[in-house]
């Protein structure tokens, strides 16, 4: 099997800093709320914080928009709010993964400022500045944010280019002063002692030269992703990061690699080590919808999720990493979206939902409020929506007559990233004990039901079920290392796998139904006395055809 490595074995936890804790009433989470809450996620017992961006910024896209890299976000506190929160963390044992954004800048970073003062200034080529063509834009690009990729600047007469926001000029990796400004921030975050970064859209920062129209999509404009993603030298440039920084730490480090395949991805995590640890795939969250238009009422078929689930597992098995995730700032809530938000099986769904992921091969990583059961937020109303990408896509397709506002609403309702952003929901006190001023974006009103407090306080709660699965992976290397193989590929109703490890075997029966339905242990397990490790029901023990309870989970250990 493969070589053991304290971040295959680790779980990961993301805090949204803006919704985790507010620590001085202006309703923004920050530094000192993290820390105030750190023994929590020491309770929970994982592993690393993977802390989305607290760096300064104008918050355009909320942070993914950085205007210095080395000084921290005033809303969230001060550098030294910083250090006292990595030291904690630290002592408890608790290491932090950093949020590295280096596809894009602000428009706000001195880089920038710089750039745009004129052609020949020396940091014009950190950015990607073209004439346009025949007065209209230099490409068909079209951004992740609504209207062109690309921006017309007066003072020079020339477009540059932001896959994102208008405020998020794309870097030009092909300028090596780039990469060593890169490489040196990041050295100057290690020497401070992180543990590692979790690396924004990395597959987008090599373009193909010429940067060639792409093929023009429902919105009107062209997709950039076959020439942004997974480029040309984009390997060349993280073995060379890895070659400069990672290899002289100990980091942790995965790849937000937007549109990767299995064959990409083999580079991007391979056990050589050359590059990073592991990647975030997309194509289980794109089977509802896809990066292009994901702007719909699709749901994910069951099947199509196995059949991508188990094909990342068995094709990386021994020659990559993967990370495990259903969750983070840019997706709905799970619960919602692929189990059940009712007050009577949304814990039930929860649980079945966590053991099915949390007992696959790879690095798991929990959402702010995942450990909860926490779920999508019913808005109701357009000012109710904070995020850029939800707002700007709201009024260009309904301006453009391609999608009835009322549609519009209710897909970005479902879909929007806003659903994960709402404050984290600590107990039943008012704004859910966020904040005690005025959030910066509502609460979920069903806090009163669902919130940390509660949790701790009851045995059966979704918290301290997840608090099992994460201790679970560090009592059975079968969990981390053994291999996995599916069952029942066209079952539409349940999701069972089985992983080996030298003689053991764990059967895990995971059923994403609310209808009772019935199960056949697989022949050669038989007959055997199998050890429940966990469930989400109190059954003691699984005969060798059971009929599984709504949203029934086990993970069976069969040892002799
Ligand atoms: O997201 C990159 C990415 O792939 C997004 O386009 C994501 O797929 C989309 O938002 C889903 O609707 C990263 C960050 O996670 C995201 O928060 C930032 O907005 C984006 O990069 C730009 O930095
Ligand atoms: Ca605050």
């Amino acid at each position: 099997n493969m070589e053991k490595k304290w971040w295959k074995s680790s779980v990961v936890y993301q805090i949204y800093p803006r919704s985790f804790c507010d620590s001085n009433g202006d309703g923004i989470g920050d530094l000192n709320g993290i820390r105030s809450k750190l023994w929590y996620l020491k309770e929970l017992g994982i592993d690393v914080i993977w802390l989305s961006p607290v760096y300064q910024s104008p918050n355009d896209d909320m942070g993914y928009d950085i205007s210095d890299y080395q000084a921290i976000m005033k809303e969230f506190g001060t550098m030294e709010d910083y250090d006292r929160m990595l030291e904690l963390a630290h002592e408890l044992g608790i290491k932090i993964m950093m949020d590295l954004v280096v596809n894009h800048t602000s428009d706000e970073h001195a880089w920038f400022v710089e750039s745009r003062k004129s052609k020949d200034n020396p940091y014009r080529d950190f950015y990607i500045w073209r004439d346009g063509k025949d007065g209209k834009e230099p490409n068909n690009w079209g951004s992740c944010f609504g209207g062109s990729a690309w921006k017309y600047d007066g003072a020079t007469d020339q477009y540059y280019l932001h896959l994102f926001s208008q405020k998020q000029p794309d870097l030009n990796w092909e300028n090596e002063a780039v990469r060593k400004s890169v490489f040196d921030m990041m050295t100057w975050w290690c020497d401070k002692g992180i543990d590692g970064f979790r690396m924004d859209v990395i597959s987008l920062i090599s373009k193909v030269p010429g940067l060639p129209d792409g093929t023009v999509g429902k919105s009107g404009y062209g997709d950039f992703g076959p020439y942004c993603a997974n480029g040309p030298r984009v390997h060349e440039y993280l073995q060379e990061m890895n070659r400069k920084v990672l290899s002289r730490y100990d980091l942790i480090t995965v790849g937000e690699c937007s549109g990767v395949t299995v064959e990409e991805a083999k580079k991007y995590a391979s056990s050589s080590g050359k590059e990073l640890n592991m990647v975030f795939q997309f194509e289980h969250m794109d089977l509802d919808g896809g990066e292009s238009f994901k702007w719909n009422h699709k749901k994910i078929k069951l099947s199509e999720l196995k059949a991508v689930m188990s094909k990342w597992q068995t094709q990386l098995q021994g020659k990559a990493w993967n990370s495990l995730y259903w969750c983070n700032h840019d997706q709905p809530r799970i619960v919602s979206r692929m189990g059940n938000d009712s007050l009577k099986y949304r814990e039930v769904s929860a649980k079945m939902l966590g053991t099915c992921l949390h007992m696959m091969q790879g690095t798991p990583y929990i959402f702010q409020g995942e450990e909860l059961g926490m779920t999508n937020y019913p808005f109701t109303s357009l000012d109710e929506f904070r995020d850029i990408e939800s707002i700007n896509v709201y009024h260009e397709l309904t301006e453009k007559g391609i999608v009835s506002p009322e549609e519009m609403f209710d897909y970005i309702s479902y879909k929007g990233r806003d659903n994960a952003r709402t404050p984290m929901q600590w107990d039943d006190s008012e704004h859910a004990g966020f904040t005690k001023g005025t959030p910066w974006i509502a609460v979920n009103p069903n806090y009163k039901e669902i919130n940390a407090k509660e949790q701790l306080e009851r045995a059966d709660s979704v918290f301290h079920y997840y608090q099992k699965l994460i201790a679970l992976r560090k009592q059975y290397d079968i969990i981390v290392y053994g291999d996995y193989e599916l069952l029942l590929p066209e079952s539409e109703e349940i999701y069972s796998y089985i992983r080996s490890l030298e003689e053991q075997k764990l059967l895990v029966i995971c059923s994403f139904t609310e209808q009772k339905i019935s199960y056949e242990v697989p022949e050669n397990l038989r007959g055997r006395n199998g050890k429940i490790l966990i469930s989400n029901y109190d059954r003691a023990r699984v005969q060798d055809s059971v009929t599984l309870e709504p949203y029934e989970c086990m993970a069976v250990l069969y040892q002799d």
